[in-house]
């Protein structure tokens, strides 16, 4: 896992739209119907940041607990994390703790964390403000984000941010520490 190969890993509660996300990202394609992840997928791109050809791969987890096997397996060499749940859905917002748990207890790496608000695109079902969102993601040190993976609406400032910050992270490691991140 070199610098220009950072890991992503995408968890969150079931139906919130984490493959959605990732086949944007990947591919600018949305599907309307709904299969649910079994154990975990994997998405690659080549995304262009501050003039380096990144070669980002993604690993897209089921929002089933039972996998959690899977899970442990990729905690350890990850670069950054996702975690997202759906802006119209109470119980998912409330599930992030569960998954944050679960990063501190397994992650050896202190992978640069993201909590993802997703499907903007139905604002009149919002049940979690933008400010409630934003509070618990700086309450827990994490950078926020919301998008919509039917519109595409900030998909690729949150992966431009998250990789961004990343890079910075590492550098800041490789040199002692003297750049900030934006976000964190
Ligand atoms: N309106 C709207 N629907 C979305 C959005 N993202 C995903 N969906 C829908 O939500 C459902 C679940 O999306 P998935 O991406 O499969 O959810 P997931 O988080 O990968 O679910 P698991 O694999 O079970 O953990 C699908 O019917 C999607 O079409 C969005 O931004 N807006
Ligand atoms: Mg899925």
């Amino acid at each position: 896992m070199g610098i220009q190969a950072p890991e992503l890993i995408c968890i969150g509660s079931s139906g919130t739209g984490k493959t959605c996300l990732i086949k944007h990202f990947c591919d600018s394609k949305f599907n309307s119907g709904y299969q649910a992840t079994v154990g975990v997928d994997y998405g690659f791109k080549v995304q262009h940041l501050n003039g380096i050809d990144l070669r980002v791969h993604l690993w897209d987890l089921s929002g089933s607990s039972e996998y959690f096997e899977v899970r442990n397996e990729l905690y350890p060499k990850t670069d950054g994390i996702f975690i997202v749940y759906d802006i119209t859905n109470s119980a998912s917002f409330e599930s992030l703790d569960y998954w944050l748990k679960e990063i501190s207890k397994y992650s050896t790496t202190r992978p640069v964390i993201f909590i993802v608000g997703n499907k903007i695109d139905l604002q009149q079902k919002r049940a979690i403000t933008l400010v409630d969102g934003k509070t618990f993601a700086h309450n827990n040190k994490c950078g926020y984000f919301e998008t919509s993976a039917l519109t595409g609406e900030g998909i690729s400032e949150m992966f431009q941010e998250l990789l961004f910050n990343i890079m910075n992270k590492k550098t800041e490691q490789s040199t002692g520490g003297l750049n900030k991140s934006k976000i964190l």
